[in-house]
C-alpha cells in the first residue's frame, strides 16, 4: 500500500537481475509448520517471497534438490552431523547458513527456539529486500538484551498520552471477541526487529486494566502476539488495592495489601500463563507509591516482585521521579532517591531509567544512574514518540540520539564502561537486562503519525537487540526497505542530520526544556509563572543580564558530582566539556568565547540559524526524490517538511527575540532577520 501501512515490510517486487540471481537459491521451503511460531515465520517468508518474486514459494516435506530454505530449529534431524554454532545463539538468537545437506545446497535458518528461527526468517527477508548476496551465508546473531519492550502510554479510553498517531490500537470495547487483524500486523512488525514484549497501558493509567473483564481482553491480545514471541505486560497503579480491592491502604508492608497483590497476580497468570510482568510509575508526578506510606522504592517494588516471582514474572520500576516538595535540582532527584537503594531490590526487579535525568529532551547527557547501581539491573527507557521534538510533523531520526547516549562512557567501574555496556552486562549470571521504548504507535494508517517516524520504531528495536549498533547502518536498512534502494542515500543523509537540526533550532548548546507549557509543542523559553518552579523554562536556561545556562558544577547545583570523577573532570570546565552540553552544566557570560571564536551570544544565534537551514536542505533533498518514491507518501513528507520549516523558523525567531531582550546584544552579521 502507498499509505505507509506496510512499514518496512513492503517487500517491493525485485528488479529482474536480482530476481535472476536469487531464484536458484530459493526454490522451495521446508519447515515443520505445525508449531505456531514456525507457522508465523513461514507465512511471513511466503508473503514476502510472493510479493518480491511475483509467484508462490512452494513448500515441500523434504529437501528436494538445490535451493531449499530450511526453516527449523537446532533439534531438527535434518541438521544432524552439521557443525553449527548453536551454542552462541542463546534462547532467541539464530543462524543463517548456506550448507550442503544430503547433496542439496540449502539455506538453513534456525535458532535454539522457534522464536529465534522467526527472527532469522525476518533477517533473511531483509537480505532480499536490501539486495544482499545470499549464496554463501554464515550469519550468527543473538540479542544482547533480554527484555526488549514497547511501553504504550495508552489509556483505556484509547487516548494515548504523548501520542501523535491517532488513538490507541487497543480497541477495548471490541475485545476480546473481535481481534482486529491489525494486532497481527503489529506483532509482525515488532518481531521483525526483535521486540519481545509490550506494556499495553499507560504508566499514568488507572487501575481498571487489572479488572477481570479487562484481563480477558488482555488475554485475547496475548494470544495474537504469542506466536510472534511477544509477551504482554501491564502497568500496575500502586493504589490498586484501594481502588479495586476496597482496602484502606496500599502500604506495601501491610499483609492485606500483600495478599491482595498476590491474589491479583495469581489471577493474571491463571488467565495469561506467560504474562511478562508489571511496570510501575510510583511517587512521580502525582502517582501513588510507597513513599505515601514512608516506604522506599525498594520496599514498594519488592512487594510486587515477590508476588510475580513464582510465575517468573518481572517488575519494571521506573526511576523517573521528582517531587513538588523537593527543591533539589530536578536533575539530581532520581539519583538521590535510587542510588542508595542499590542492592536492595529483588532479583526480578529492573529499575527503568530514562536516558537522561530531566525528560526526553532533544539532547541530554546520559543519566548519572547508569553505572552507579552495579548491583541492580538497570534498563534503558527511550522515548520513541517525539514529545519534545516536534511531534509527528518534524522529521527527527532518533537513532543518532540513542547511539550518542549508548556510546557515552560512564567510567563506572572503568574507562570504556559505556551506557551500552552497563545495560548489557547482567549484574549476576542470568540476571535480567532490558530496554524499553515509549511507543509512537497509534491507529493512524501509517502507524506512527508520519512516514519518517516509522524509522524511530524500527531503530528502537534494533538498538534493543544490539545497544552497540550504529544509527547510520540502521537508517540505511530502514531507508532501503521503506523507500527503495534508489532513494536510500538521500534519505539516510536527511535522517542523519535531522536530530541535530532539531537541537539547534529548539535548544542549542546544551539548553533544554524550553518548550511551551503542557503540550510541549513550540517555543516557550519565556514561561516563568507555572506553579512548580521546575516546570518553568526559565528554571532551565537561567538567562540574565550576565549570561545564560544552568550551573550544575560544585559552584551551582552540583548535579555533576553524581557522575564518575573522569566525567566530572571533563565536564567541569567549559573549556573541556563538549560544546553541545555547555549550557547544561555551565552558566556563562554572553561574551564568552566559544570554540568557533564567536561569542556565546553570536554562537547561539548561529546555531538557531543552522538548524533552520538544515530543514531547508532536507526540503531540497526531498524535492529531488519526486518520482523516485510513490507520490502519496512523497507528498505527505513534503507537507510535513514545510510544516517543520515554518516551525523551525518560529522557534528560531521567537527564541532569538526573547533571549535578545535579556542579552541586549546585536544580532551577528549574516543572521537573516525574520521575514
Ligand atoms: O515526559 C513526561 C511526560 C508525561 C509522562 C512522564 C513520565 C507518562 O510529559 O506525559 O507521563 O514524563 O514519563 O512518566
Amino acid at each position: 500500500a502507498e499509505d505507509g501501512y506496510d512499514l518496512w515490510l513492503r517487500y517491493q517486487p525485485l528488479e529482474s537481475s536480482a530476481k535472476a540471481r536469487y531464484e536458484p537459491l530459493v526454490t522451495h521451503l521446508v519447515a515443520p509448520n505445525a508449531r505456531p511460531t514456525i507457522r508465523a515465520a513461514t507465512d511471513e517468508l511466503q508473503r514476502g517471497f510472493k510479493a518480491m518474486f511475483g509467484y508462490d514459494l512452494v513448500q515441500r516435506e523434504t529437501l528436494m534438490g538445490n535451493g531449499a530454505v530450511l526453516v527449523t530449529r537446532a533439534d531438527s534431524p535434518n541438521l544432524k552431523g552439521l557443525d553449527l554454532p548453536f551454542a552462541k545463539l542463546g534462547e532467541e538468537g539464530y543462524l543463517i547458513r548456506t550448507a550442503v545437506i544430503a547433496g542439496n545446497r540449502t539455506t538453513i535458518i534456525a535458532g535454539n527456539s522457534d522464536v529465534g528461527t522467526l527472527y532469522g526468517v525476518f533477517r533473511f527477508l531483509k537480505l532480499l529486500q536490501t539486495g544482499q548476496p545470499i549464496d554463501n551465508l554464515d550469519i550468527v546473531d543473538a540479542p544482547k538484551l533480554k527484555v526488549r519492550v514497547l511501553n504504550h502510554w495508552d489509556n483505556l479510553d484509547r487516548h494515548v498520552e504523548r501520542g501523535y498517531a491517532g488513538q490507541s490500537l487497543w480497541d477495548w470495547q471490541k475485545l476480546p471477541l473481535h481481534k482486529d487483524p491489525r494486532y497481527t500486523d503489529y506483532a509482525r512488525a515488532n518481531a521483525s526487529i526483535g521486540i519481545n514484549g509490550t506494556v499495553l497501558t499507560n504508566v499514568n493509567a488507572n487501575a481498571d486494566i487489572l479488572r477481570p473483564d479487562y484481563l480477558q481482553k488482555v488475554k485475547a491480545l496475548a494470544e495474537v502476539f504469542r506466536p510472534y514471541g511477544i509477551k504482554v505486560y501491564l502497568t500496575a497503579r500502586f493504589s490498586a488495592p484501594i481502588e479495586l480491592g476496597k482496602l484502606k491502604t496500599a502500604d506495601p508492608l501491610d499483609p492485606q495489601v500483600q495478599a491482595w497483590w498476590k491474589a491479583k497476580i495469581d489471577e493474571i497468570y491463571s488467565v495469561i500463563p506467560d504474562f511478562g510482568g508489571l511496570l510501575v510509575k510510583a511517587n512521580s508526578e502525582g502517582q501513588p507509591g510507597p513513599a505515601d506510606y514512608k516506604r522506599t522504592h525498594a520496599e514498594g517494588a519488592n512487594m510486587l516482585a515477590d508476588a510475580l516471582a513464582p510465575h517468573h514474572g518481572i517488575l519494571m520500576w521506573r526511576a523517573f521521579v521528582y517531587a513538588a516538595e523537593n527543591a533539589e535540582d530536578r536533575h539530581k532527584q532520581a539519583y538521590t532517591e535510587f542510588q542508595p537503594l542499590d542492592g536492595k531490590f529483588r532479583d526480578n526487579v529492573l529499575v527503568q531509567v530514562k536516558n537522561g535525568a530531566i525528560d526526553f529532551q532533544p539532547r541530554e547527557p546520559f543519566h548519572p544512574l547508569f553505572g552507579a547501581m552495579p548491583k541492580t539491573p538497570l534498563m534503558m527507557e527511550f522515548q520513541i514518540t517525539k514529545e519534545y521534538l516536534g511531534f509527528a510533523t518534524h522529521l527527527a531520526y532518533l537513532g543518532t540520539m540513542w547511539e550518542e547516549v549508548l556510546e557515552a562512557d560512564t567510567f563506572r567501574p572503568k574507562k570504556g564502561s559505556t551506557v551500552a555496556k552497563v545495560i548489557e552486562t547482567p549484574v549476576d549470571a542470568g540476571a535480567a537486562t532490558g530496554m524499553a521504548g515509549v511507543a509512537n504507535i497509534g491507529s493512524d494508517r501509517n502507524w506512527s503519525g508520519s512516514q519518517f517516524d516509522q524509522a524511530n520504531w524500527y531503530a528502537f528495536g534494533r538498538f534493543a537487540w544490539d545497544p552497540d549498533a550504529k544509527a547510520e547502518a540502521i537508517a540505511r536498512d530502514w531507508a532501503a526497505m521503506t523507500w527503495g534502494r534508489e532513494a536510500a542515500d538521500p534519505v539516510v543523509r536527511m535522517m542523519m542530520g535531522s536530530r541535530e537540526a532539531v537541537v539547534d533550532y529548539m535548544t542549542p548548546l546544551g539548553l533544554a526544556h524550553l518548550m511551551a507549557t503542557g503540550h510541549h509543542y513550540g517555543p516557550g523559553p519565556w514561561v516563568s509563572d507555572l506553579a512548580r518552579p521546575e516546570w518553568n523554562p526559565v528554571y532551565y536556561h537561567k538567562a540574565d543580564a550576565a549570561g545564560i545556562g544552568f550551573d550544575r558544577t560544585a559552584k551551582g547545583s552540583d548535579a555533576l558530582s553524581q557522575y564518575a570523577p573522569e566525567v566530572v573532570k571533563a565536564w567541569g570546565s567549559p573549556k573541556t566539556i563538549p560544546e553541545n552540553l555547555l549550557l547544561w552544566f555551565h552558566h556563562l557570560p554572553w561574551d564568552y568565547r566559544t570554540k568557533s571564536g564567536r561569542t556565546l551570544w553570536d554562537e547561539l544565534v548561529t546555531r538557531y540559524d543552522a538548524g533552520v537551514d538544515v530543514v531547508g536542505k532536507m526540503q531540497a533533498d526531498w524535492a529531488a526524490l519526486r518520482g523516485k518514491v510513490d507520490e502519496t507518501r512523497w507528498a505527505e513528507v513534503r507537507d510535513f517538511l514545510a510544516i517543520q520549516h515554518a516551525e523551525a523558523t518560529w522557534w528560531r525567531d521567537a527564541s532569538i527575540a526573547y533571549f535578545q531582550s535579556i542579552s541586549k546584544r546585536p544580532l551577528p552579521a549574516g543572521h537573516k532577520p525574520p521575514a
